[in-house]
């Protein structure tokens, strides 16, 4: 179990297409570990390999963690069969784009097969904030960005207000 660092934009890893893990190994299980860690301890819900520099197709997701119980969920190789017209709109934020909060407008509802850290096929019906978080982290896998669907003011904005706060961190 390791923590390890979160990339931030505009770093060009993160625009990198993710590829699918081929075999459901203890290597893949201990990169699935470390990405339990690494988003429990930045206080994400959710977090795509490739955020910690592993273009790879594994995304992991912890929605309800309160009263200290943790509950991860893990989603290797996860291909979207079906959207809603309906479409939703959430408030979202990513820990690769931090202190950026902009609305996102994606499908309500998704349908998605996805293998589990047992190499187990599921498939599951997705609405709310499941739905929108996976959508986010299927972004990730195709290196797109929440900031990506943001007009490009608002985007440009997003991105000054980000190299701003990094200058800042880097001047200590
Ligand atoms: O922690 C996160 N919160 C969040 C809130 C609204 C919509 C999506 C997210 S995902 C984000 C973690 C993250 O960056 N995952 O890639
Ligand atoms: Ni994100």
């Amino acid at each position: 179990m390791a923590i390890r660092p979160i990339l931030t934009a505009p770093d060009p890893r993160l625009k990198a297409v993710s590829t699918a893990v081929e075999t459901v190994d203890a290597a893949v299980r201990k990169l699935i570990d470390d990405m339990v860690d690494s988003m429990y301890e930045a206080d994400g819900i959710g977090l795509a390999a490739v955020q910690i520099g592993e273009p790879k197709r594994i995304i992991v997701m912890d929605l309800d963690q309160k009263d200290g119980k943790k509950n991860p969920r893990h989603f290797i190789n996860p291909v979207i069969t079906w959207r809603s017209e309906e479409i939703a709109t959430f408030e979202e934020g990513c820990l690769s784009v931090p202190e950026i909060w902009e609305d996102v407008e994606r499908s309500a509802r998704i349908k998605a097969e996805y293998l589990d850290r047992d190499g187990k096929k599921h498939e599951i019906e997705a609405d709310g904030l499941l739905a929108t978080c996976l959508q986010h982290e299927m972004d990730h896998l195709e290196g797109v960005l929440f900031i990506d669907h943001l007009s490009k003011l608002k985007r440009s904005m997003a991105l000054r207000k980000l190299q701003k706060a990094k200058r800042l961190k880097d001047a200590g």
